[in-house]
């Protein structure tokens, strides 16, 4: 007896793949997974919360020296974009870099930080007033350690809209590619135990019936 049913969990799973019904069940799986995925996605939100979630006074990095590249990242490359009375901390990555002032809006009073610190030093200030603020680092600002930070209405869509969206990506790529290969994966599963309950209680009894 055992040994019939053992053929009707899996002559059916092999066997009925194709042809099947399970076309029916495939369906249902699908709904689920896509349940699944949704359930995680909650996970990147508390991601972008972190970001945003500080309303009342957002929060963004600028690593200094990273890895002691001549660099401050975001601001080298690309400007860092902050909303008003966003606070911006810097934190140094590697040693004997300084934040000199530039230019600054006229009514902005950023007095950088012009003592040269090491790594593990932070600094933060909190940017209130509109407009395009340059820095550099004194030591090396020959080898292009340069950076700006603008603050504007609305960084995000003011942007291009697509500006939040990089902020996110350049933050969260690893989590994102964890999260969709995780929703995935767990759809996957999902779709193998449905399979696998529908085979055994819906079909396999008829099936074996069949071949009986
Ligand atoms: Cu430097």
């Amino acid at each position: 007896m055992s040994s019939i049913n053992r053929r009707f969990w899996w002559e059916p799973l092999l066997g009925t793949t194709t042809e099947t019904p399970s076309g029916t069940g495939t369906t249902s799986t699908t709904g689920t997974g896509t349940d699944t995925g949704t359930v995680t996605g909650t996970g990147t939100e508390t991601g972008e919360t972190d970001d945003n979630a500080a309303a009342g006074g957002p929060t963004k990095t600028v690593t200094v020296g990273p890895d002691g590249s001549l660099v401050y990242e975001p601001g080298t490359s690309d400007p860092l974009k902050i909303a008003p009375g966003t606070t911006v901390e810097f934190v140094w990555d590697s040693d004997n870099h300084n934040i000199a002032v530039e230019s600054q809006p006229d009514a902005a009073d950023w007095q950088g930080h012009e003592t040269l610190e090491n790594a593990g030093f932070t600094y933060s200030h909190t940017f209130e007033t509109l407009g395009t603020y340059e820095y550099f680092c004194q030591p090396h600002k020959t080898a292009g350690m340069v950076a700006s930070i603008e603050v504007v209405e609305n960084p995000n869509a003011g942007g291009g809209g697509g500006g939040g969206e990089k902020e996110l990506h350049s933050l969260g790529v690893p989590i994102q590619a964890h999260w969709v290969g995780a929703a995935t994966i767990l759809a996957i599963v999902v779709t193998v135990i449905f399979t696998f309950y529908i085979l055994k209680y819906g079909e396999s009894a008829h099936t074996g019936t069949g071949r009986n």
